[in-house]
């Protein structure tokens, strides 16, 4: 299948290895090895885009590259030759896309990215450089972006952080409870009830003066930077799919959230789970030295409440998946979804324990970026 596919797309050369990368929960990835015609080495990303989720795969594609394309050149103008852009391969006949017809007679979409060289990305990482450069990664992108023509972006996922509609989805499928799972989860969802109010904080004003819609990557997960190898400087961000108009509240409290979690999100230790108060620091201080002359005033009161708001949207859209009987995230066993669920709600808890340091450190940190940093 991967040989029919890569000779719809502009690569010369024969496979001569292919393997599977699991990171993802959406869509499925292949790393590709090719031997080119002068025998050299390289390698490729093919992806097959998940539809359920994704549903207009070719506006998906044109957000990506006319952001790829925009950033290049911003990176030109700063005059950045250290990081790096993901680069879309074009099909043999120009498109971004190819697609195969499955089994079923549906549509199967893939595209293919260059693979980033003695780069690693990390599912979780306890180096608070590798974590500082994870922020700046994220930081860095958001302001490169922060002047790029928002009404040219499609929605990809309509509404995707709205947490206060995933909160009222997820007490209407609780009514109708199509797997009878909902009677098991009585304490997640009482939890997630008395929580109600936070779910707006953010979104009421969104689009507003005070918070504005800005280019977000909104999947700022530690997993979605290449990272040097060597030098544990950020390379590159990936994962460009649900790039669209957005809140930075959101991408700032999602990669604090993945990169300073003491645990993986399906840890069921929950013992184990915890907000790193170094790793939450660093991150800060990475997206704050990039980000700090561009927020409002409203956005950096909200970017401590953004790491709980966030954490307690993912344990509602875990939940949520749980009791529709796990239809949109990938899951390896049966209770995945409600072990994942559980753990967002543990970290729920351990971020509101610290709330007030975590208020204290993002003004002081801003304070120092603000002053320093008048780009
Ligand atoms: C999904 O597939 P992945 O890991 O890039 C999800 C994110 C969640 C994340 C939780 C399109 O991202 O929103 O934060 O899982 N992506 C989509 O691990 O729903
Ligand atoms: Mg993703």
């Amino acid at each position: 299948m991967i040989e029919q596919i890569i000779e719809n797309f502009n690569i010369d050369g024969k496979i001569i290895e292919v393997s599977e990368n699991n990171s993802g929960n959406i869509n499925s990835t292949y790393v590709v090895t090719i031997e080119l015609p002068n025998k050299k080495i390289k390698k490729y990303l093919v992806q097959k885009i998940n539809t359920n989720v994704f549903s207009e795969p070719y506006k998906l594609m044109k957000n990506i590259e006319d952001i790829t394309d925009y950033l290049e050149i911003q990176m030109q103008k700063e005059g950045d030759t250290t990081h790096k852009v993901l680069k879309v391969i074009k099909t043999k006949s120009g498109k971004s896309l190819c697609y195969i017809t499955n089994e079923l007679g549906e549509r199967d979409y893939y595209r293919v990215y260059e693979y980033i060289d003695n780069a690693v990305s990390y599912d979780n990482s306890t180096d608070k450089n590798i974590v500082y450069n994870t922020g700046k990664a994220f930081g860095n992108f958001q302001r490169l972006l922060q002047n790029y023509p928002i009404k040219r972006l499609t929605e990809t996922i309509k509404d995707f952080h709205i947490t206060d509609k995933r909160y009222r989805q997820l007490m209407e499928d609780i009514k109708i409870d199509s797997e009878n799972r909902a009677m098991e989860v009585a304490p997640e969802i009482v939890f997630i009830l008395m929580r109600e109010e936070i779910c707006s904080l953010i979104t009421e004003r969104l689009g507003t003066e005070s918070i504005p819609l800005r280019v977000t990557h909104n999947d700022t997960k530690v997993n979605n930077v290449m990272m040097d190898k060597k030098t544990g400087d950020y390379l590159a961000v990936i994962d460009l799919d649900t790039v669209m108009p957005g809140s930075m509240l959101f991408d700032y409290g999602d990669g604090v959230r993945s990169t300073a979690a003491s645990a993986k999100e399906d840890e069921t230790d929950l013992d184990k789970v915890s907000l790193n108060l170094e790793l939450f620091e660093a991150y800060t201080k990475g997206y704050l030295s990039e980000m700090a002359n561009s927020i409002t005033y409203e956005e950096l009161s909200l970017m401590g409440e953004s790491i709980r708001i966030i954490t307690l949207e993912l344990a509602i859209r875990f939940l949520n998946d749980y009791i529709n009987g796990d239809t949109y995230f990938k899951t390896n066993y049966e209770k995945h979804n409600l072990d994942r669920a559980r753990n967002q709600i543990a970290l729920v808890k351990d971020i509101e324990s610290k709330m007030e340091y975590i208020k204290s450190y993002i003004r002081k940190c801003y304070d120092e970026y603000h002053k320093k940093d008048k780009r």
